[in-house]
């Protein structure tokens, strides 16, 4: 039986006695190792942490489990979040679990299908702006502050303890921590809590070492990399379309203390190693995800300095499920055969 990751972890969680015991099955995702993207990159090993499998299909359902528990636990009978798409799914689905109001709120238009869909499913208010996703989050906060409803938004710190979990299971799979983790960054939580979950692994004795972070950010939304808020983010890769983010200090001390890199692809980028992760390896994750594996292959292009890949274990998390955003899929896939229902057609479009 699924335990989640407040039991697994609880130890190295801020839990009590009064914590509700709550999981959909969150957590404990594969670790699948990359031969051929391996050879690609020209590093020792390469692995994917596959956290679309976690049951809405991303890695926000860590964290989600533990805020929507300490909200229960709080008494709050709602919660609200902004979103850019994912956090509104795994808030949904756990405010529905535990009988909450869910309110998320999104930037219309800018939402992948699959996410707006579980959002709806799972019964939450969908509030749709014509705005942005850092306007909406300005709007929650603001909501926050004068209502009774819990924001599960990152700022709440329990999403980066619970998401911390991630970088356990990397180690406890793997021995201990790898060379590089390279990960997408939009509004700078993820790779926040990663080094977080590192940091108390190495100083509890758990791993030998910690690794230097790579996070990736898209061309048209890299405040961080800029080094200024972004006031009209653009990218193909909608989860992480954030101009202003909210854990921008703890990403750049993530990355500072790690000796890493924050750097930016562009969405060309971005969709080339979208595909060429799903048609070689046969993984598949949203665009976002895709930042990862597309920012190793400019640092390989460009030779940057003070890397060495070439004897490097680099774990890449693919943050979220492709099947997520089946609109930029159909957009980039390749063409498919419609054909009259005969033996004769289909053979022949075979090439026999
Ligand atoms: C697939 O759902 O911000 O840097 O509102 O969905 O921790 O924000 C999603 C972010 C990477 C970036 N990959 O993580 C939201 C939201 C996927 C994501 C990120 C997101 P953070």
């Amino acid at each position: 039986m699924a335990r989640g990751v407040i039991a697994r972890y609880r130890d190295f969680l801020p839990v009590t006695e009064a914590t509700p015991h709550i999981t959909i099955g969150e957590g404990d995702t594969p670790l699948v190792a990359a031969p051929k993207l391996a050879q690609v990159i020209g590093c020792r090993e390469l692995y994917f942490k596959l956290e679309g499998c976690n049951p809405t299909g991303s890695f926000k359902d860590r964290g989600m489990v533990l805020a929507v528990a300490k909200a229960v636990e709080e008494g709050r009978r709602s919660i609200i979040c902004a979103s850019t798409g994912n956090t509104s799914a795994s808030a949904a689905a756990f405010g529905a679990r535990c009988g909450l109001d869910t309110f998320v709120v999104v930037p219309r238009g800018n939402i992948a299908l699959g996410k707006l869909a579980q959002a709806l499913m799972y019964g939450a208010r969908v509030l749709a702006i014509d705005g942005s996703f850092d306007e909406a989050l300005n709007i929650v906060r603001a909501i926050t502050e004068q209502h009774p409803v819990a924001l599960v938004n990152s700022i709440n710190p329990y999403r980066l303890e619970g998401q911390k979990t991630a970088a356990f299971e990397v180690v406890d799979e793997l021995g201990d921590a790898p060379d590089y983790l390279c990960i997408p960054v939009g509004n700078a939580g993820n790779i926040s809590a990663y080094w977080k979950g590192f940091c108390e692994y190495h100083q509890r004795g758990r791993a030998a070492r910690r690794p230097r972070l790579l996070g990736f950010q898209a061309e048209g939304a890299a405040p961080i990399v800029r080094g200024h808020a972004v006031p009209n983010p653009q990218t193909v890769a909608t989860a992480i379309r954030i101009g202003n983010p909210a854990s921008w200090q703890l990403a750049v001390q993530a990355r500072d203390e790690s000796g890493g890199l924050i750097d930016m692809v562009s969405d060309a980028e971005i969709l080339e190693a979208y595909r060429l992760m799903a048609s070689v390896e046969g993984i598949f994750g949203e665009p976002a995800s895709a930042a990862p594996f597309a920012g190793l292959r400019k640092l390989v292009r460009e030779r940057r300095a003070g890397l060495d890949l070439s004897g490097a274990r680099i774990v890449c998390v693919v943050t979220g499920s492709g099947l997520k955003d089946p609109t930029t899929a159909m957009d980039v896939a390749p063409g498919y055969s419609i054909l009259p229902p005969t033996l004769d057609a289909v053979e022949a479009a075979m090439g026999w």
